[in-house]
């Protein structure tokens, strides 16, 4: 038995996440979390809201609510849908909460005690009527390579040029409109991620022989490009306040750490908020001197969040000279597109999570998201080819084949497991198959493959129908009832089985199977040979016919929600 410690990338706060957020971090982190488990590991699932920031602040204005409140607000309506989901955290934190916060504090003043800070004065936007600085992407103004007029700060949406704000012609604030704009000095924290860039490629180095192609080629890009000490302090007044030897910093009364500079600390934090709320011990989860040098730290999150999680944050973290346990195995993921674009919700494209779970349970989108997701490269949401996994693979497949044979067993040997009879070479042969499929499922989801993860289910579905079609009780049943039973019998097993390594990605449908075999989940992953697994279910027990498992999505729903969320209409 091991220790794993899993989280996923820390939801930002302004509002509901859509299914591409989820596909390529909450609900895989989930998927693994839940087959460590189910192998009998200790894990601990740690995420959190990401609630700091200008992003935070505005969706707060807009909303007309105090930014303490809106995250509030937020935080429960995002906890709620990730738990309706199933995504099993042990603790969803708050990175606004109090122990991120001393986490924070204390990680700036080490890295000030280790010569990695520096106070630097910048040129910054600010805006007079707003009051405010303005971040990059809050300036826009004319381009002054192509002159078009609504070009953003730190980038033209017309030539593509990267920008400097104060580059930009006639600027204006996108919070108020207003032109009232100045350049005025402002004072700020540097980390010196120049200096520790040879401790990170080390790090790196030492790391990423088994990290994925896609992570591994971020984490390089950025060493080889070279990296630049980086702000980590904003004029903002919602946030983390700025210290030194734990009291307000001259100078920056009005600042706070930048977002991305706790973001990630939080993983920590909520960790301790976790222990605060259960009385666990977070150290022997964090600190290489407290136990959690035996820990397994596996980090999953979409690819434009690769290079926080390779370079910046393990800058904190090496140079704090603190024995912190970094990240073991770090999973990314591409995009989910919606058809051909991206998910918007000004423009009605795409599902968000509150939306999805009002059209259909969580497990439809569980397959879907993990069985066609964003892995090896980017996918695309389509209303015609999740029609199509969920009426072929969860309809047909699995649910069509789990109801035949209990109804059967309902109807032939009222209801009970049947009894006597002995294997013919059809149950040994399945025996063989489903060993194979079972060490292919546990070799993929142990390697984080979860597309490949969710084919080698699917081959334990489709196995059973194959089973069930050969061995026919059906008509073996008028001339040879015992033989019938026996084929019953496998199929019945097989059924558990299909329960407990489809789990991890339907776990709603694993307990629902599990509860009709009478069996009390959850169940243990089987192991390796596929002998003990087949033979689970006591002969004489009673199974139960449950409603059906799937319905179908009809063309007319698909082109209801086509004409709600968009799609190829
Ligand atoms: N909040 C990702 C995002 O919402 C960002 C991840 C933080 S992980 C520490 O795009
Ligand atoms: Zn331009």
């Amino acid at each position: 038995m091991a220790r794993y410690l899993i989280t996923s990338a820390l939801p930002y706060i302004n509002g509901i996440k859509h299914l591409g957020n989820l596909a390529g971090s909450m609900l895989p982190a989930d998927v693994h979390a839940r087959f460590r488990r189910a192998q009998g590991h200790e894990v601990l699932y740690i995420c959190a809201t990401d609630e700091h920031g200008t992003p935070a602040e505005l969706a707060a204005a807009e909303a007309g609510q105090d930014v303490r409140a809106y995250c509030d607000e937020q935080h429960i309506i995002q906890k709620t849908a990730g738990e309706r989901f199933g995504l099993s955290w042990d603790w969803f934190g708050r990175s606004s909460n109090a122990p991120n916060h001393r986490l924070t504090q204390h990680f700036c003043e080490v890295l000030e005690k280790n010569d990695l800070i520096e106070e630097r004065v910048d040129k910054m936007v600010y805006s007079v009527d707003d009051r405010r600085f303005l971040p990059d992407r809050y300036v826009q103004g004319v381009c002054p390579y192509c002159g078009f007029e609504h070009a953003r700060g730190d980038q033209c949406d017309n030539c593509g040029n990267l920008l400097d704000p104060t580059d930009l012609k006639e600027p204006y604030s996108v919070i108020s409109g207003s032109r009232n704009i100045e350049v005025r000095d402002t004072r700020h924290l540097y980390l010196l991620q120049s200096k520790v860039q040879d401790r990170i490629r080390a790090w790196v180095d030492a790391h990423a022989g088994h990290w994925p192609a896609l992570t591994k080629g971020i984490a390089y890009k950025f060493l080889d490009e070279g990296l630049v000490d980086r702000g980590i302090t904003r004029d903002l007044s919602w946030g983390i306040p700025v210290t030194r030897d734990g009291a307000p910093r001259p100078g920056f009364e009005e600042k706070v750490f930048y977002v991305w500079f706790d973001a990630p600390i939080e993983y920590i934090g909520a960790t301790v908020e976790w222990a605060e709320a259960t009385g666990a011990d977070w150290k022997r989860w964090w600190r290489l001197d407290e136990g959690a040098s035996d820990v397994r730290y596996v980090q999953v999150m979409g690819k434009d969040n690769v290079a926080f999680h390779t370079v910046s944050f393990p800058a904190t973290i090496l140079g704090s000279e603190e024995p912190w346990k970094t990240v073991d195995d770090l999973k990314a993921f591409n995009w989910l597109n919606w058809y051909g674009g991206k998910f918007s919700t000004s423009n009605k494209r795409g599902v968000f999570m509150d939306q999805a779970l009002e059209l259909l349970p969580p497990d439809y989108w569980r397959w879907y998201l993990t069985a066609y997701g964003p892995e090896g490269s980017d996918a695309a949401f389509t209303w015609e080819q999740f029609q199509s996994a969920i009426n072929t693979d969860l309809a047909n497949v699995l649910g069509n084949g789990l109801n035949r044979i209990l109804k059967f067993t309902a109807s032939r040997f009222d209801g009970r497991v049947p009894e006597g009879g002995e294997d013919t070479p059809l149950e040994q042969k399945l025996q063989v198959e489903v060993a194979e499929a079972v060490a292919e499922a546990t070799a993929q989801f142990e390697a984080m493959e979860f597309r490949k993860a969710a084919q080698a289910v699917r081959r334990l579905w489709v196995l059973a129908n194959e089973y069930l079609q050969e061995s026919a009780p059906w008509t073996a049943f008028k001339t040879d009832p015992e033989r019938a039973g026996v084929a019953v019998r496998a199929g019945l097993n097989l059924m558990a089985v299909i329960a407990a390594v489809s789990a991890p990605i339907l776990p709603f449908t694993a307990e629902r199977i599990a509860a009709a075999l009478g069996l009390e989940g959850p169940l243990p992953w089987p192991d390796a040979d596929g002998q003990a697994a087949l033979r689970r279910l006591v002969p004489g027990s009673t199974v139960t016919v449950p409603d059906v498992l799937f319905a179908k999505i009809e063309d007319e729903q698909v082109a209801e929600w086509t004409e709600r969320f968009g799609g190829a209409g």
